[in-house]
């Protein structure tokens, strides 16, 4: 499968490992595919509709947190090509601050081992005792910054500060708009019984120096959703999305080295089942209302 699916003749701007991004001509058009990465290696074996639930996903959080701060979305349907309607975007074309802005308000990944060696993460000291997964007194922004090598080294507000060049009052508008942003989005996911652990934003300036969300948002690739029923502190928590393909995966034998192994078609019809899930209990409709709307093939 290639790596990376020509979109008409746009110029390709940036790849990712499950995602595009492309000239459209003043402004920027955001592929999603439908590849799926496990343990950080994409596997050969497409899951249909996940670039779909995914962009529907990111324009109902962009629409629910718009009053908080704005974001780059133009347009899912005018001037998006047919061939991607559904799974891409339009947007602004910003200058991108070069921060990760993670928020926390669950312990997990990185920073339970954090915590486990330190009782603190990025810094920030919290209560003894906690357990792994354990909900967090109040979020935590962990912000990080793109280290050389590619894998993510944590800073704090003072790093940030430096990494923008002085610019203190912006870093405590990333870090306002970050916990603001995650504790809205948190709140709506668990009315609907899923648990937004943890969550990775960027953010960008527009021409006129207006801080704007950026990015997908609040998807199962940026963010660790879990199921809330059965959410039990003191273990990991199962992946509301990759659950079956990590599992699958983890039995198969798979060193977790590149190469990743072909996903089988019964593991791939109960994880696009899980993704179509997600959709519908976070936005309250059926995928099939996003994927008309959107003009999806
Ligand atoms: C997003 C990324 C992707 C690879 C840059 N509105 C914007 N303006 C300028 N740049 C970006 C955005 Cl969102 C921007 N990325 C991340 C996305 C493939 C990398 F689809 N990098």
């Amino acid at each position: 499968m290639p790596r990376v699916t020509p979109v008409s003749d746009l110029p390709l701007i940036a790849s990712g490992k499950v995602r595009e991004m492309y000239e459209l001509g003043e402004e920027i058009l955001m592929v999603a595919s439908d590849r799926i990465s496990t343990y950080d290696v994409v596997h050969p074996t497409p899951i249909p509709g996940k670039g779909a639930v995914l962009t529907g996903l990111s324009v109902f959080w962009f629409e629910l947190t718009k009053d908080i701060v704005p974001n780059h979305l133009v347009s899912y349907r005018d001037g998006v090509p047919q061939e991607v309607r559904g799974r891409a975007l339009a947007v602004e074309r910003l200058r991108m601050v070069p921060i990760e802005c993670v928020v926390r308000g669950y312990i997990t990944g990185s920073g339970w081992k954090d915590y486990l060696q330190t009782g603190a993460v990025c810094g920030i000291e919290l209560p003894a005792g906690l357990q792994e997964s354990e909900q967090l007194p109040e979020p935590i922004f962990t912000p990080s910054t793109k280290a050389l090598e590619g894998h993510d080294q944590n800073i704090n507000l003072d790093g940030m500060v430096e990494v923008l060049g002085g610019d203190r009052e912006l870093a405590r508008r990333l870090r306002d708009a970050s916990l603001a942003v995650y504790s809205r989005a948190a709140e709506h996911a668990r009315s609907r019984g899923i648990i937004l652990a943890d969550t990775k934003f960027e953010l960008g300036l527009d021409p006129d120096g207006t801080l704007t969300l950026a990015d997908e948002v609040l998807t199962p690739d940026s963010s660790r959703f879990w199921p809330a029923a059965g959410y039990e502190p003191g273990r990991s928590q199962p992946s509301f999305d990759k659950q079956y393909v990590r599992d699958w995966a983890s039995a198969s034998g798979w060193d977790k080295a590149p190469p990743a192994p072909a996903v089988p078609q019964d593991v791939v019809a109960r994880t696009q089942a899980l993704y179509r899930e997600a959709y519908e209990r976070i936005t309250g409709e059926p995928l099939d209302a996003w994927l008309e709307r959107s003009g999806a093939q």
